[in-house]
């Protein structure tokens, strides 16, 4: 089975994306065949952003990923601009995507409402893009978070569209998203999702922030002011800190609740702290190794490219015979 995802190079990345997507990407490179995980700069456009910055972000990214475990050896790992059958693809779906669709997409819908100045057309078709990303690989399967729910149905429905018009061409494909930890919450927040652009400093985990920052981010992450360690709608702190503590331990919520029935939540932050600090202490280290040569992640981007392009070609060839679009074969 193919498996693709895709993920922004908007910085330092954060426990949301670890345990929403990574671990998903990880567990995809044992089944995927392949498994291709793209690093989507052309999505990162869509709104405000630094040029000078964007290709040392692409290595942040990349070497994260690599310190999490994913192994270039195994999957496809690569920079989107490099392969340019994304955005033919693109402007292509474009044709059986409903505007109204594009219209109702949350995501658009929070971010054009945070910029100041522009709201670009990119920001409004980056579904469509992203719809092109998956479509072009054929792939059956979808890492994401929760946040992503919404896209993948849109991709589906570009598919299905695009299949009815003009033939069987394109898969479509099915997400996954972790039943536990698919949307961890802002620590000073609970109520909204820890995100890169949403969230500040302190609401958020970073994946290479240092322990001592990770022990204070837990222990002042806003619980409600009983004492219980229970999941409940009127609780979303020590639910969302529940959470982080069944996934990283492998567990269900229930035992993480069962384990500490009668303790207050300061044991209980204590144990989160540590199970943070520990899963993301090698992932750190590995990181800091990684992270200066930029030459290697560069070979890296290039041989992903490479076998990324020649699958992608494949669609593309499908597509414009479908669509009637240049020479005939
Ligand atoms: N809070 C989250 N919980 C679980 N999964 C999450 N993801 C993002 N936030 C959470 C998942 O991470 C993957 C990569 O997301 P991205 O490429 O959108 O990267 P990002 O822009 O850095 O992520 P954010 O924080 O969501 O940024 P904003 O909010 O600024 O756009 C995706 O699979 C996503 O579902």
């Amino acid at each position: 089975m193919r498996i693709f995802s895709g993920i922004q190079p908007t910085g330092r990345k954060h426990l949301g994306n670890h345990i929403g997507a990574v671990r998903g990407y990880l567990e995809g490179q044992d089944r995927g065949d392949p498994a291709i995980l793209c690093v989507v700069d052309l999505h990162a456009i869509t709104v405000p952003y630094e040029p000078a910055r964007l290709r040392s972000l692409v290595y942040d990214t990349l070497a994260m990923l690599i310190a999490s475990g994913l192994d270039p050896d195994r999957s496809i790992l690569f920079r989107q601009s490099d392969v340019h059958e994304h955005t033919e693809l693109s402007w292509l779906l474009s044709s059986v995507t409903a505007h109204g669709d594009l219209n109702r997409m949350t995501q658009f819908k929070e971010k054009s409402a945070a910029q100041r100045e522009l709201v670009s057309a990119g920001l409004f078709l980056y579904p469509v893009l992203q719809a092109a990303d998956v479509l072009a690989y054929r792939a059956h399967e979808v890492p994401v978070g929760d946040d992503q729910r919404q896209h993948v149905e849109l991709m589906r429905d570009i598919a299905e569209r695009f299949n009815t018009a003009y033939g069987e061409v394109l898969v479509v494909p099915e997400h996954r998203i972790p039943s536990v930890g698919a949307r961890i919450m802002d620590l000073q927040q609970p109520g909204r999702k820890m995100s890169t652009t949403g969230s500040e400093e302190r609401g958020l985990i970073f994946v290479d922030d240092e322990e001592k920052a990770i022990v204070k981010k837990v222990k002042s992450a806003i619980t409600d002011s009983g004492g219980e360690v229970r999941r409940g709608p009127d609780k979303p702190g020590i639910t969302n800190l529940i959470d982080i503590l069944a996934v990283i331990r492998g567990v269900s919520p229930e035992a993480v609740e069962r384990e500490f029935e009668g303790q207050g939540y300061g044991s209980f932050k204590e144990a989160v702290a540590e199970a943070v600090v520990d899963v993301l202490r090698p992932v750190r280290e590995r990181y800091l190794e990684l992270r200066p040569d930029e030459g290697a992640l560069e070979a890296v981007l290039g041989e992903g490219a490479d076998r990324a392009r020649s699958l992608a070609a494949e669609t593309l060839a499908d597509v414009r015979r479908a669509m009637g679009v240049g020479p005939p074969a």
